[in-house]
């Protein structure tokens, strides 16, 4: 149920019963989320103003510089979550392993554990271009009230009980699912007070807008090459529009409202992509799916791969459902 006005804090409360398992640790958890987003969000607006930005002179696990403002948001979100004592693991893009929380504390009895990208696109900061945050939540798979083992976070992305993302851009939205459909909700930076925006969000069946870096063009299977031409062939609503930001969040959030298909192939260079199966891919798809779109690797459902390690990589095609459909036949027939 949404209504005119409604903040977060009341739609987390009042669709709280809608929820399979209705203990509020997963309310408490996203308004965990929304706090520390508030807190990043405030941060990344300030990036030009403060001399923030710029690589902090250390490699993340990908092998990438990390630039200030991803070590801050990461440092938040972990802190965050785990002052308040309501999750009992962390996994995060920026950190090389899992975080046990319940190592610290016996006596916790949480049960969930959460996937987080902090700043996806952070290449984008120092241009002023939006930026996001991405999240998973998993219910643990091994013993409450023992220390979290890989096995909790190596889970298929069909069993994510919630997902979601930030997007830090002309404004600040915050976008979840907790297997009810998709709700957006937009910062009000004056009072600091997240409002329902976007009821209810859903990818048209069809959309006209193609994202992917044809800069890599060359380095691409064919299946994707031949796809890529398709939408450019001048045919009944063809051609599409091309619209790449470079900063997933963003593409993906465009195409939602627009209607569209975001692509990360595989490549001659990168064997699995660049996007990682469970910061970024599995959230998105199962945000995807609940807005009646549709995410693959360019043969198997996202949500169906399971994973065998937490940096994974996989080729992720998203978006309008017939859109994915149609590169998904071009990827077969040119296999
Ligand atoms: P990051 O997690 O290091 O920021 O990388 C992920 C980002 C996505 O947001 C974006 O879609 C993609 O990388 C862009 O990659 P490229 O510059 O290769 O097109
Ligand atoms: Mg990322």
């Amino acid at each position: 149920m949404s209504r005119k006005n409604q903040t977060l804090g009341e739609f987390i409360i009042e669709n709280q019963s809608s929820f399979k398992y209705t203990s509020g640790e997963l309310s408490r958890l996203i308004n965990s989320i929304r706090l520390a987003a508030k807190v990043v969000n405030h941060e990344v607006n300030k990036a030009g103003l403060v001399d923030i930005i710029g690589a902090v002179g250390e490699t993340n696990i990908q092998g990438e510089d990390q630039q200030k403002l991803d070590v801050y948001a990461n440092e938040k979100f972990i802190q965050t979550l785990t002052n308040r004592n309501i999750v009992c693991g962390i996994a995060s893009e920026e950190e090389d392993d899992f975080i046990s929380i319940n190592s610290q504390d016996e006596n916790n009895n949480n049960k969930y554990v959460v996937l987080i990208d902090p700043l996806d696109g952070s290449s984008n900061i120092d241009v002023n271009v939006s930026v996001g945050t991405i999240f998973s939540i998993y219910r643990r798979v091994t013993p409450v009230g023992t220390p979290v083992q890989l096995e909790d976070f190596l889970q298929k992305g069909n069993q994510q009980v919630a997902a979601g993302y930030v997007v830090y851009g002309t404004s600040t939205m915050l976008v979840y699912t907790t297997g009810a459909g998709v709700n957006g909700f937009t910062l009000n930076p004056a009072i600091g007070t997240f409002y329902l925006s976007h009821p209810n969000m859903t990818f048209s069946e069809d959309g006209k807008i193609y994202s992917v870096n044809e800069g890599n063009y060359i380095h691409f299977p064919q299946g994707i090459k031949n796809y890529i031409k398709y939408c450019q062939m001048e045919e009944g609503d063809r051609p599409y529009t091309s619209r790449y930001i470079g900063s997933l969040v963003s593409d993906f959030h465009r195409n939602m409202i627009k209607g569209g298909i975001y692509l990360y192939p595989k490549s001659s260079k990168t064997s699995n992509g660049k996007l990682r199966l469970l910061y970024e891919c599995n959230p998105m798809a199962l945000l995807a799916e609940q807005a009646k779109g549709k995410a693959s690797d360019g043969f198997n459902r996202i949500l169906d791969i399971e994973p065998t390690e937490l940096h994974q990589r996989v080729p992720f095609i998203c978006g309008s459902k017939n859109m994915v459909e149609k590169a998904e036949e071009f990827m077969r027939l040119a296999e």
